[in-house]
C-alpha cells in the first residue's frame, strides 16, 4: 500500500502537467524499450525513458528525477514581479525561451542583438520602471555580458538589479562538446570574479521557488544582479509551432550548394552552430578532407572577422566567411570593419533564415520586415552585396562573387530546421586549428 503511494507521488512529482507539456510522450503505451516512436526528438526519447525509469524505481525516491514545467517557472517568476524578459536563445533554455516567446508581452520579451545588450537594456527597464528584468542567455554569452556586468550593474558604480537566467553549457562532469567545456568549467568562478552571487536553478517547483526568493531579496537588498545556473534538460519540453516554410532551400541545402562550387584553393571560415556541422558532413561524405575550412564552434558573430584577419594576410586567397543571421547581428559592428579595410579577396555569404534556428529557432531582428542585410553591408562600405532564395540564383550569386572584386556579400534566404541525425565534428579544435594553418601556409 505504502509502496505504491510512494510511486505515485513520485510520479505526480514529475510529471504534473502531462496533457499540456508530454502529450506526445504520455499518450504512447509503455511496453518496451522498443515503444519508443521513431519521430520523438532524442531529448523526447530521453525523457520518455526517464519516466519508465521513475515507475521502476518505485519507494526509491531518491532515484526519481525531476523537471521543472516551464509554465509553473513562469509563472513563479511573475509572482516576484518579474514581467520583462530579454537575450539570447540557448539550447538549454529553449523550452522556457519557446514558452516565454509564447505567452510574454511582445513587447515585454526582446531577444536583444548580444547578450551584453540584454543587460543595457535590463538596466534601461529598471531605471524607467524600478522593476527587475530577466535576462536569459547561454553560458557562452557571459563574455559578452562582462563589460557592463563590471562597468554598469555593480553597486560600486551604478547598482542596477536584474536575474540572469544562465543556461549552464559544459558543465563539469557533464559530456559536452570541447568549445562548451572551458566556459563550463570557468563559469562558476567568472560570476564570482564579476562579483555576482549565484545558486543552480532546481528543477522542481518548489526549489524553484525558493531560488527566486533568494534572487529577489538579494536584489532589493543589493540592488545588482543575481544569477541561476540551469543544468541540462532541467526543463520539460515546451515547443512552438513549427510555420510554414517560405523560402525554397533549408541551410543545409545551401551550404551543400556553396561548398559545391568553391575552389580547391578557397578557404572558408564557417560560423557558430549546425552550419558547420553540416558543412564537415558535407566534407566528409565527399571525401573532400577538412583542411580548408575553419570552423568557428565558439565565438559567436567572430567568424567574419576571423576571415578579415587571413583575407588581409593572403592576398593571393579567397577567403569566404560562412555566416548566420544570428551571429552577423550579434556583432553586426564587423560589418563597418569589413567595409573600411575592404579587403578585395573576402567573401561573405550570410545563410539567414531569420532565426537562431541552431539553438531553438527563436527569430532574430533578420525577422523584422525592414532589416535588410546586404543594404547594411553596403552602407559600411561592401562593394556589391545581393539575396539568392533558389538554387540558382545561389549558383549564380556565387559565380558572381568569385568576379567581384571584394569585399562583397551574399545572403541566401533560406526556411528553418535541421536533420535530427546531424552529426558533430569528429576532429578537434586544435586538429582543425592544426590542418587549416597548414592549408593557410601552401
Ligand atoms: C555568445 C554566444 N551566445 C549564444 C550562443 C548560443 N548559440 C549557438 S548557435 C546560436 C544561433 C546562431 O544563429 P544564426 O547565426 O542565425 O545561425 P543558425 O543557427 O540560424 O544557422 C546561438 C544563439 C553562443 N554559442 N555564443
Ligand atoms: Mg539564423
Amino acid at each position: 500500500m505504502a509502496r505504491s503511494r510512494i510511486s505515485q507521488q513520485s510520479l505526480l512529482r514529475l510529471f504534473r502537467r502531462p496533457t499540456r507539456t508530454l502529450a506526445p510522450i504520455n499518450n504512447r503505451k509503455v511496453t518496451s524499450e522498443k515503444s519508443l516512436s521513431v519521430d520523438a526528438t532524442p531529448e523526447q526519447d530521453q525523457i520518455f525513458t526517464q519516466q519508465k525509469q521513475n515507475e521502476e524505481v518505485q519507494q526509491y525516491t531518491e532515484l526519481v528525477r525531476d523537471f521543472l514545467d516551464p509554465a509553473d517557472f513562469y509563472r513563479s517568476i511573475r509572482n516576484i514581479g518579474i514581467d520583462f524578459f530579454c537575450g539570447i536563445p540557448d539550447s538549454l533554455l529553449k523550452n522556457f525561451c519557446a514558452y516565454v516567446t509564447a505567452h510574454a508581452d511582445r513587447r515585454k520579451h526582446v531577444i536583444t542583438a548580444n547578450e551584453g545588450s540584454a543587460i543595457a537594456l535590463a538596466a534601461g527597464y529598471h531605471m524607467a520602471t524600478k522593476k527587475f528584468a530577466m535576462v536569459y542567455l547561454q553560458n557562452s554569452g557571459l563574455g559578452n555580458c562582462v563589460n557592463p556586468l563590471t562597468s554598469l550593474t555593480p553597486p560600486q558604480v551604478y547598482g542596477l538589479p536584474m536575474l540572469l537566467l544562465v543556461g549552464w553549457r559544459g558543465e563539469p562532469g557533464k559530456r559536452d562538446e570541447p568549445q562548451h567545456m572551458h566556459k563550463g568549467y570557468v563559469t562558476p568562478g567568472l560570476l564570482a570574479t564579476v562579483g555576482i552571487p549565484f545558486q543552480v536553478l532546481p528543477d522542481y517547483k518548489e526549489g524553484a521557488e525558493q531560488a527566486l526568493y533568494d534572487a529577489q531579496q538579494h536584489m532589493e537588498r543589493s540592488s545588482s544582479p543575481y544569477a541561476l545556473l540551469v543544468r541540462r534538460q532541467t526543463f520539460l519540453s515546451y515547443k512552438l509551432p513549427k510555420g510554414e516554410d517560405t523560402y525554397h532551400l533549408g541551410r543545409e541545402e545551401a551550404v551543400q550548394t556553396v561548398s559545391s562550387i568553391l575552389n580547391d584553393y578557397d578557404v572558408v571560415v564557417a560560423t557558430t552552430g549546425m552550419l558547420s556541422r553540416e558543412l564537415f558532413e558535407y566534407r566528409a561524405r565527399n571525401r573532400q578532407g577538412h583542411e580548408r575550412d575553419f570552423l568557428t564552434v565558439g565565438s559567436m558573430g567572430h567568424a567574419s572577422t576571423i576571415a578579415l584577419g587571413i583575407a588581409l594576410s593572403k592576398p593571393s586567397r579567397q577567403i569566404w566567411c560562412l555566416d548566420g543571421d544570428g551571429a552577423l547581428i550579434m556583432h553586426l559592428g564587423a560589418l563597418a570593419t569589413v567595409g573600411e579595410t575592404a579587403p578585395g579577396n573576402f567573401k561573405h555569404i550570410v545563410i539567414n533564415n531569420e532565426s537562431h534556428d541552431s539553438v531553438g529557432g527563436q527569430p532574430t531582428a533578420a525577422r523584422h520586415g525592414t532589416f535588410d542585410i546586404p543594404m547594411a553591408a553596403k552602407a559600411c562600405g561592401y562593394r556589391e552585396a545581393f539575396t539568392a532564395v533558389t538554387r540558382d540564383e545561389v549558383l549564380a550569386g556565387i559565380d558572381r562573387l568569385h568576379s567581384l572584386p571584394g569585399p562583397v556579400l551574399l545572403e541566401i534566404k533560406t526556411n528553418r530546421g535541421s536533420r535530427k541525425d546531424l552529426g558533430r565534428p569528429t576532429r578537434s579544435p586544435q586538429e582543425n586549428k592544426h590542418d587549416f594553418m597548414k592549408f593557410l601556409s601552401q
